[in-house]
């Protein structure tokens, strides 16, 4: 059961590629916002949207996610140092809300956890200014 999961993924991430190149989700979309602000972002299988995030100063913001896909996502999201600095789980369908500390300038990069996505395109980053 898990080859023939592992096969659909494949093809999957096989079928994007002419997608992007055509201009689908292949650029990044980003967002400027202040800190202590709210950002609403949407999840999907498999971007993030907006997936650059860039914040004025540092400070805390608070990502409002809406999964749109039938499946289960997660945003991880890592400071400067690359240890994790938080993470929600956010099911198909669901809305989460994550509040994220960013003490000091630099890009915090994210992501979703669950294998294979971060390949297929479920990466972002925030840069704090
Ligand atoms: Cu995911």
């Amino acid at each position: 059961m898990m080859v023939r999961r592992f096969c659909m993924f494949l093809l999957l991430s096989l079928a994007a590629v002419p997608v992007s190149c055509s201009g689908g989700r292949s650029g990044k979309v980003t967002e400027q916002m202040e800190p202590g602000r709210e950002l609403e972002m949407e999840v999907g299988s498999y971007y993030f949207e907006p997936d650059r995030i860039v914040v004025s100063g540092k400070g805390t913001i608070v990502i409002v996610m809406t999964n749109v896909s039938g499946d289960k996502h997660n945003l991880t999201v890592e400071n400067p140092a690359g240890g994790i600095v938080g993470g929600v789980d956010v099911g198909a369908g669901a809305t989460e809300t994550l509040r994220v500390d960013l003490p000091e300038p630099g890009t915090y990069p994210f992501y979703c956890d669950i294998p294979f996505h971060p390949r297929m395109g479920m990466t972002g980053e925030i840069v704090v200014q």
